[in-house]
């Protein structure tokens, strides 16, 4: 029994819904309040995935990637289960992740990569997902389960995965070529940006000499970061998302990207072409997370097993540009992002949380933006 705190006593969670109910209170406002005092700390409901979360709050607090759903998912999701979803969105993981840890409470979905999910398990910010409420789960596709960041999805539902190559020009640079060594090429001096991003800039220029990009040897970070800083006298800026814009007006030529959001700029300019360079580059999976904090976690549950639905999840899928790992989905796509070959696996590479070594990282990027 879920203890409510007041105070130096604790009212049980029974006797909390009576005198709530007793007072004309509707079963949701009762969940939302029950789920409100329960916020940001341990709780023996939240925390035991076999545990019964009550009825679904009326509100949602999504905190996800720019772009990363279609028009009507989440009209269609407020509309169906009558509940008000609010959104923030970030560019990078960091950005999310400093957020949470900063203090930031109170949202029920983030959408982090394989790497960060990894970080907040391991700072305890991710929440048990309560399976018994994700119906559709069976629609997911084996090959994106029970990956080493999370066994067992215990806390992670696979949401959109995709690699991070780099989006051309095709009538400024005619001929790209198929390697990361595009960005020291001087032709197209401040027409290139790289991602806003050290993982994936120092990443790209490590896999461009042959290594993992979770090194943490020390000579090959350095190599890398000598590369990023040649490469960053010709780029116009570090620009993540916001670059669809430039390239689509043709104020930037080239740009590394992810393949989704480089397709949501082809589909406004068809003169966009895509590579993933033969050196290799990162492949990645977001999931949802229920974090540590969310004050409507029935909700947030519902949330998910309506993106698993085949026609919502197809949706998602197209308009993105992003692979879905719901293979009932792809049925339902004309032209679906294929799952990688074992060809193209061999020389794409998931991220991994680096642990303390993530701290040089940082100060390599660091030192490079300063450069
Ligand atoms: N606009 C949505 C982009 C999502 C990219 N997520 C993966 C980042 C891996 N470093």
């Amino acid at each position: 029994m879920s203890g409510i705190r007041e105070g130096p006593r604790a009212m049980d969670r029974r006797e909390f819904v009576r005198r709530a109910a007793a007072l004309g209170l509707s079963a949701p406002t009762i969940a939302s309040l029950l789920a409100a005092c329960r916020h940001n700390e341990h709780d023996p409901v939240l925390d035991d995935p076999a545990r019964d979360l009550g009825p679904i709050e009326r509100e949602l607090a999504i905190y996800i990637w720019s772009d990363y759903v279609a028009p009507d998912t989440i009209p269609n999701f407020a509309k169906e289960f009558g509940v008000k979803v609010t959104m923030d969105f970030y560019d990078s993981n960091e950005e999310m992740l400093a957020k949470l840890q900063a203090g930031a409470r109170g949202y029920d979905i983030v959408v982090p990569s394989s790497y960060i999910v990894e970080v907040l398990i391991a700072i305890d910010l991710a929440l048990p997902i309560h399976k018994q409420y994700l119906t559709n789960w069976n629609n997911l596709e084996p090959i994106f389960l029970d990956r080493a960041f999370d066994p067992g999805n215990r806390r992670t539902m696979p949401w959109l995965w995709g690699v991070t190559g780099f989006s051309y020009r095709k009538d400024k640079v005619p001929e790209p070529g198929q390697s990361w060594e595009i960005f020291l090429d001087e032709r197209y001096r401040g027409k290139m940006t790289q991602m806003d991003d050290g993982r994936d800039v120092l990443g790209a220029w490590l896999r461009y000499h042959g290594h993992s990009l979770n090194s943490i040897d020390r000579p090959q970070l350095e190599e890398a970061k000598g590369d990023a800083i040649r490469a960053k006298k010709n780029l116009k800026a570090y620009l993540s998302a916001p670059v669809k814009g430039q390239l689509i007006s043709g104020d930037v030529w080239v740009a590394q990207l992810w393949n989704g959001d480089a397709e949501q700029a082809r589909m406004e300019q068809p003169l966009l072409g895509y590579v993933v360079p033969k050196e290799g580059c990162t492949i990645w999976l977001d999931s949802l997370v229920i974090p540590r904090g969310a004050r409507h976690p029935r909700a947030a549950h519902e949330f998910m097993n309506y993106v698993l639905r085949p026609p919502v999840e197809a949706a998602i899928s197209v308009a993105t540009g992003y692979g879905t790992p719901n293979r009932e989905a792809i049925k339902l796509i004309e032209h679906p992002v294929p799952y990688p070959t074992g060809e193209e696996l061999a020389r794409l590479e998931y991220q991994r949380d680096l642990g303390r070594e993530t701290a040089t990282w940082d100060q390599l990027w660091t030192e490079v933006k300063s450069s």
